[in-house]
């Protein structure tokens, strides 16, 4: 017996499985570019600041929306010195003076040669600290700023209704 779908329902099979394949991309066969090695290495162990962080690809990928970061160890800090740099199949990107030892993490985006994007990450150590500072004091004291404020109305809110209650209470037992 073969299993009949109505013609509405496999129209939307067959699109669903198109739609996956396009945004999901797709088997392990599939054209994407395959990053091949890295610089620094994954899992490497380093001593000292590397100028840039580099990125080999198993072909030429396309310079566009071509995203190279590399994080410090707490997971937030940036690294790069300027935008990311893509000749044929290597990407890289300049790098500052690192500062804290620890784990460091090279991210990366950027779009195949078939146009699918590829993303993934690198983890790298640094064994000692550079003399490099996280982030320029301003930037940090403005984000401080925005995400250190509190909103005051459910303080307010919750004040009102415990006194509204504690008021009927009151009310309730000197009547009785
Ligand atoms: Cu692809």
């Amino acid at each position: 017996m073969t299993s009949r779908l109505s013609f509405p329902l496999r129209t939307a099979v067959v699109l669903g499985a198109a739609a996956c394949a396009t945004l999901l991309g797709a088997p392990a066969s599939d054209a994407h570019s395959v990053l091949l090695s890295s610089s620094p290495a994954r899992d490497a162990a380093i001593a000292t600041s590397p100028a840039e962080a580099v990125l080999v690809f198993n072909e030429s990928v396309e310079n566009s929306f071509t995203e190279l970061a590399v994080l410090g160890p707490d997971g937030g800090s940036h690294w790069e010195a300027a935008p990311a740099s893509v000749v044929d199949a290597r990407v890289s990107v300049p790098l500052r003076p690192l500062g804290p030892a620890g784990a460091y993490t090279i991210r990366y985006r950027v779009t195949s040669a078939d146009g699918h994007p590829v993303s993934g990450t690198v983890p790298f150590r640094l064994t000692a600290a550079g003399p490099g500072a996280a982030s320029p004091p301003a930037a940090t004291a403005a984000s401080q700023g925005a995400d250190g404020t509190v909103p005051l109305w459910p303080w307010i809110t919750g004040g009102a209704v415990l006194l509204g209650t504690g008021f009927a209470v009151a009310r309730r037992l000197s009547r009785g």
